[in-house]
This record gives structure tokens, C-alpha cells and sequence, in this order.
């Protein structure tokens, strides 16, 4: 596996809905999931940089699509998905912006990694990973927050979940930011979902 590294992070590009995409020329990992599951906290994590990206104790704090730069890859931050509080009109401008994305970008796409809070997941994150599987895109679960519960309701929420979107065919990772292995393990996921976009020929890149 080759390595990858996940420091000296720089912002290159705040999208917007209707925005002119720039040119992607690094495979794109890019982070999904409901509002105020995590997103962005799992980003900083990643590139150790705790204030990097700024994140909400409320839902609707991510307005736009961020493109982050690494040198091996680009990480992707989105705005979250099912917050009814946002108003209608902003909620369609993500919808766009979300749905741009993964139409012209698809084949930049090594790996998406859908977050779900290890306590709850909803009607829209089945919707989602239904349309993802859809995409034909590589996906990694990963259950959010698990510094919540306790060691035995972390692996029921693992077992639960797993069994939930068995479809999706990923072992789900658990992961705190407050917790270093985790994130060994979803920087080794993301190294190895990079070499399998790099070595894939049949995918026309
Ligand atoms: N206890 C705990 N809190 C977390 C963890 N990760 C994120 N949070 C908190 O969850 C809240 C939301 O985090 P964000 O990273 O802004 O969530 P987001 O998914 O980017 O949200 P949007 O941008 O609104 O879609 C913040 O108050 C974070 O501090 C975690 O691992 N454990
Ligand atoms: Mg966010």
C-alpha cells in the first residue's frame, strides 16, 4: 500500500450551487452524512487541524461544498442532509450543489465515506445509501460519536447497523474524535481505497 498523507492540509475551493467546478486531478474522498453528525469534526480530525473547518453544535452549519487538499488526494466536506429547519430554498440549493457534485466529479470519487451517529439512523440515511449504491461508488460506514456509549452498546450499535445496510457491504468503522485508533483505521481504509482506484483498469479515469 502505498503511503498517504494526511497533513499539511489547504483549503483550495468553497463551492456553491450553480459555482463553475475546478479542475479535480486527485482521486476525491469525499465525507456524507446527516447534519450535525459529524462531518466536518471528522474532517479536522483526519488532518489534525481541530479548528480547520468550523463546526456547529446546531444542524445547518456546513453551507457549502469544501475542497481540501492533500497531496496524494482532495477531501470533499458537504453540507448535511435532513435538517428540516433550514429553509426550503437553501435545502434545494444543497440538493443541487450535492447532486452536481456527484454527477460531474464521479469519476474523481476513490471512496465515500457515509457517517451515521451510532445512536440513531433515519429514513434519509437508508435514501441516501440507496442512491449512492445506486452511483455504483465505493462506500465506508462509519458510526459517529461512539464516545457516547459505553464498549458493549458501541459493538451493538456496530452489529445493528451492520445488519441494517448489509447491502452496503462495509464493515462499519466506530470513531471519536476524542480516540486516535479510530482514525489510524480510517486513514489505513482511505490508503487502501486509493490504491484500488489507482490500479482499477476498468474504470476509465
Ligand atoms: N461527543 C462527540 N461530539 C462530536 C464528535 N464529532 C463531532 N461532534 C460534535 O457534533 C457537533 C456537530 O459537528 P460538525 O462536525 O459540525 O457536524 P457536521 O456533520 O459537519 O454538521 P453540518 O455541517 O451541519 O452538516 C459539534 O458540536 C461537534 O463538536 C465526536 O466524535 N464525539
Ligand atoms: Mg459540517
Amino acid at each position: 500500500m502505498r503511503p498517504v498523507t494526511f497533513k499539511n492540509a489547504t483549503l483550495s475551493a468553497r463551492m456553491g450551487a450553480g459555482d463553475e467546478w475546478p479542475p479535480m486531478r486527485q482521486p476525491n474522498v469525499v465525507v456524507v452524512g446527516r447534519s450535525n453528525v459529524g462531518k466536518t469534526s471528522l474532517i479536522n480530525h483526519l488532518v489534525e487541524r481541530s479548528k480547520f473547518l468550523p463546526t456547529g453544535k446546531t444542524p445547518g452549519r456546513t453551507r457549502a461544498l469544501f475542497v481540501i487538499e492533500l497531496p496524494e488526494f482532495q477531501l470533499i466536506d458537504l453540507p448535511g442532509y435532513g435538517f428540516a429547519k433550514v429553509a426550503r430554498g437553501l435545502r434545494e440549493s444543497w440538493k443541487q450543489l450535492i447532486d452536481d457534485y456527484f454527477q460531474q466529479q464521479a469519476e474523481q470519487i476513490a471512496l465515500v465515506i457515509v457517517l451515521l451517529d451510532c445512536r440513531i439512523t433515519t429514513a434519509d440515511d437508508r435514501m441516501v445509501i440507496d442512491w449512492l449504491l445506486s452511483l455504483r461508488l465505493p462506500i465506508q460506514l462509519v458510526l459517529t460519536k461512539v464516545d457516547k456509549l459505553g464498549r458493549s452498546l458501541r459493538q451493538q450499535s456496530s452489529v445493528a447497523v451492520t445488519k441494517l445496510f448489509r447491502d452496503v457491504e462495509s464493515v462499519p468503522l466506530l470513531y471519536t474524535i476524542k480516540e486516535g485508533a479510530c482514525r489510524d483505521l480510517l486513514r489505513r481504509r482511505i490508503a487502501e481505497a486509493l490504491d484500488t482506484y489507482r490500479n482499477c483498469p476498468t474504470v476509465e479515469k
